[in-house]
């Protein structure tokens, strides 16, 4: 039997398990990134593990989330993760640099490899061929150390692209397809890869816009074959040394195959709260828009803003609309300058916002009461940016370009001219934003970490009890988001290093006394509907709960990343086995877990509804290795 090109990396990468699906194995990780948001957590995990240099062959520390620095505490950390980068041998990508996940694939992504990150949107190196997938900061400061990083191997899904795609239809409306398709659970648990004849008519940003939004399907990752196109992107970006050929065996087995005509999609958009309640613009049509935000690590490659800037050429963008845009990187900020296509955007009225992530994670510019914003970003979560009652519509960059122009959701294919970008022959490549480590050994360990007053402590788990009873203080639906659990805007986001201070707002989105409810209760339980946890990779979900005394999650399923971190932080993760016991609790009900120790090697427990005097079973759905971890009260006491 042949393999698959993600089976082929991760064979190459095996270092435990077999590659038996929902088995869980252990892969030699090549490359790590953080971005300053979830790495602050990640560096001090990494240090207190005691190990001095890190062990990858690339790690990359970016800053790209908290740009803003509104007070000392952005700045603060910005400082700790340049020193700690410089201390441990990581490279360090300086605030304005760009977005991580467009700078890594530009600069250090390498066809074959394996990458994690701090980041759920890890997996836009896929676009260029690489095994990339997102993880919690424990998992990556685990693999800076050496260390293997363990998940389930997935189910293999093949999604077929054929024919071409028609004038102002584009890659985002690719995998708005795929996600209108497949939901946001579509792809739990499964890589998902693209082949046929249509992906030669692909190039590497527009793939990287398709991998970076398999997040929403809730993925491992997803990837691309690495081809003809990828060479000569990479040869654009004087690269050509690290590429090399990667696709599929003729007779690659796939649990599950899904085909799309290219020529047949049309411009479409995800509309409000989420990336899968997918509809086609042309329905759409006439919605009036307040805000259009292009930018983000899925459409803000050069190819995107020279999009943008020949629509937008010698027009005036809408009265009622405000355009901002955030190039993903310095390599396409310091293009779109030398084009011209930033004067052709600056001439139409339109607000130049620094290479970050920004308004995508609500740093700035949320949308006023009631707006409608479209956005080129990946995720419409309910009050992600920054105004609870607004709408977010997900769209390709045509369909945003030209609705700033009419001031309503627009068909970009009613501009009537093609919307058409030359991809270069040459990128412009610089490393001024860079620091790399010292090449001294001995240098790097006399550098001195700056932390400033912000950086707290991370709480650490206790290990585990063999029984105790705890009440529901919080039962919740299905696709409960990591920024339910632990939410961001610009007020928040500063508070990354403090879990003290961020546990005041956990659950703020759902309920505004959650650490009420627990300190009256002394922690607490969870119930959660499917899909718990969903969302970033943010561990500060887990630590938050950890932090408040949360003993454990019963939910009907959980999202990969979260259930790690959980796991990581000592906080058991139960799944219900029949739906009817999930409807049956009540908030506040008391249960009761007896012999855990021997219920968790079981995978079996039996939970007491002490308040309704019943029983049900739940199970634990893990690996003998996730078992020990729980057992000594999360990783950093197991280690
Ligand atoms: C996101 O898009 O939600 C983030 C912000 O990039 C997160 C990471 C974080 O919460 O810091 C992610 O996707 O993992
Ligand atoms: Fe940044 Fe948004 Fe991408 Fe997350 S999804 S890494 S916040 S640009």
């Amino acid at each position: 039997m042949g393999y698959t090109i993600a089976e082929k990396i991760i064979k190459a990468h095996l270092v435990s398990g077999e590659m038996k699906v929902g088995e869980e194995i252990g892969l030699r990780i090549d490359q790590t990134l953080t971005q300053d948001a979830t790495g602050t957590m990640a560096y001090l995990e990494f240090e207190s593990m005691g190990i001095p240099q890190v062990k990858t062959e690339r790690s990359v520390a970016y800053v790209d989330h908290n740009t803003l620095q509104s007070g000392f505490e952005n700045a603060d950390d910005h400082k700790y993760i340049q020193t700690v980068a410089a201390k441990h041998g990581v490279y360090f990508s300086r605030p304005g640099n760009g977005i991580c996940h467009q700078v890594h694939y530009e600069r250090f992504g390498i066809p074959g490899k394996t990458l994690i990150g701090s980041d759920s949107h890890t997996p836009t190196g896929g676009g260029i061929g690489m095994l990339a997938i997102g993880a919690g900061g424990m998992d990556v400061a685990v693999a800076m150390g050496g260390g293997a990083y363990h998940i389930p191997m997935p189910r293999m899904i093949f999604v077929e692209l054929t024919g071409e795609l028609r004038p102002n239809v584009s890659a985002k409306d690719i995998i708005l397809e795929v996600l209108r398709m497949l939901s946001v659970k579509g792809g739990v648990g499964a890589i998902v890869e693209y082949g046929g004849e249509g992906v030669a008519t692909l190039s590497v940003p527009e793939r990287a816009t398709i991998t970076n939004m398999g997040a929403e399907l809730g993925a491992t990752t997803s990837i691309f074959p690495s081809d003809e196109v990828t060479r000569q992107f990479m040869a654009a970006q004087d690269r050509e040394a690290d590429w090399s050929p990667l696709a599929s065996d003729p007779d690659a087995e796939y649990a599950e195959r899904y085909s799309i005509n290219l020529s047949e999609l049309e411009p479409l958009a995800a509309c409000p709260n989420s990336p899968d309640n997918v509809k086609p613009v042309r329905e759409l049509a006439g919605i009036k828009v307040d805000q259009v935000a292009i930018g983000s690590c899925t459409n803000s490659s050069f190819a995107d803003m020279t999009k943008t800037a020949s629509v937008l050429k010698g027009h005036k963008i809408a009265d009622s609309v405000s355009l901002g845009i955030s190039p993903g990187s310095r390599q396409v900020f310091s293009m779109m300058a030398e084009s011209g296509a930033l004067t052709d955007m600056i001439d139409a009225g339109a607000r130049i916002l620094e290479c970050a992530c920004g308004p995508c994670i609500g740093m700035g510019q949320a949308p006023k009461s009631n707006g409608i914003s479209l956005r080129t970003f990946n995720r419409n979560f309910k009050g992600r940016c920054g105004t609870m009652d607004a709408g977010v519509y997900l769209v390709s960059t045509e369909t945003a370009a030209a609705s700033a122009l009419t001031g309503y959701l627009t068909d970009p294919r009613e501009l009537g001219d093609e919307i058409k970008v030359d991809f270069p022959e040459k990128y412009d490549v610089s490393d001024n934003y860079y620091i790399y480590p010292s090449a001294d050994k001995k240098e790097r360990g006399n550098v001195e970490i700056i932390m400033g007053p912000n950086i707290k402590p991370f709480p650490v788990g206790e290990k585990l009890q063999d029984s105790f009873t705890k009440k529901v203080i919080l039962k919740t639906k299905d696709n409960i988001t990591t920024d339910d659990i632990c939410p961001s805007n610009a007020a928040l986001l500063p508070f990354r290093s403090n879990i003290p201070k961020l546990s005041e707002h956990c659950f703020q989105t759902i309920i505004p006394d959650f650490k009420e409810r627990a300190e009256k209760n002394n922690g607490g339980i969870i119930i959660g509907g499917d899909n718990y946890g969903q969302g970033s990779s943010r561990e500060h979900a887990a630590l938050l709960p950890l932090y408040l005394g949360i003993k454990a999650v019963i939910a009907k399923s959980f999202a990969r990343i979260h259930k790690a971190n959980l796991i990581n932080s000592g906080i058991l993760p139960l799944e219900f086995i029949s739906s009817a016991d999930y409807d049956s609790i009540d908030e506040y009900d008391e249960l009761e877990l007896t012999d855990i120790k021997e219920s968790l090697v079981k995978g079996e427990f039996i939970v007491k509804n002490k308040t309704k005097n019943t029983e049900f079973k739940v199970k634990f759905n893990g690996s003998e290795r996730e078992l020990k971890i729980l057992g000594y009260g999360g990783y950093l006491s197991f280690a």
